[in-house]
């Protein structure tokens, strides 16, 4: 009687015990999934400072790529001519092209390259508000009203900073940038 007790004792010690081991590390997953990581996405151009600065002001251009000792650099004229030829330059790029998150994930969008992007969403896919650099695609209207529209100008992303994206809802999202249209990500929300 007193061996059965003693079990029955055992059992009902042991069992709440093993419970709660179990259960710690879900308690942690629940954690986790509250305060998931960011995805980070970086933005990359390589404008060249003489050419672009010489058309649209000092200090427009800061290129981090190293383009005064090695062919890191585009000159203005030379990515205009490649857009309007319908070959934008793979400089001026996201990346990735394409993410999956879960949802709640933020994004962070930082621009390494040397001039300012945008990273605006968008319904589909198509030019930006500078029609010369759009390769023959209309402009999208979420672009469309450039910096004077308050829409547009939230999404701007100055060189060396960054924007934080949250919120978005389940299903695919289309990112593009309204200066350099071909510059776009796709964002898979599960
Ligand atoms: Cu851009």
């Amino acid at each position: 009687m007193r061996f059965v007790t003693i079990r029955l004792l055992a059992t009902l010690l042991i069992a709440p015990l093993t419970l709660w081991l179990l259960s710690a590390p879900a308690a942690l997953a629940e954690e986790e999934r509250a305060a998931p990581t960011p995805v980070q996405i970086v933005a990359l151009d390589e404008c060249d400072p003489t050419t672009f600065n010489a058309v649209l002001g000092p200090d427009f251009c800061k290129n981090v790529a190293l383009a005064f000792v090695l062919p890191f650099a585009t000159t203005f004229d030379h990515l205009f001519a490649e857009a309007a030829a319908g070959a934008p330059d793979p400089g001026w790029d996201f990346e990735p092209d394409r993410v999956a998150i879960r949802k709640g994930t933020p994004l962070i969008v930082v621009n390494q390259g040397g001039e300012p992007h945008t990273f605006t969403e968008v319904a589909k896919f198509g030019g930006g508000f500078v029609p010369p650099l759009n390769g023959g695609e209309a402009t999208v209207p979420e672009c469309a009203g450039g910096f004077k529209d308050v829409a547009v100008a939230r999404t701007r992303i100055l060189q060396g900073s960054q924007l934080q994206v949250t919120g978005l809802s389940k299903g695919e999202h289309h990112f593009e940038c309204c200066i350099h249209p071909w510059m776009r990500v796709t964002v898979e929300v599960k």
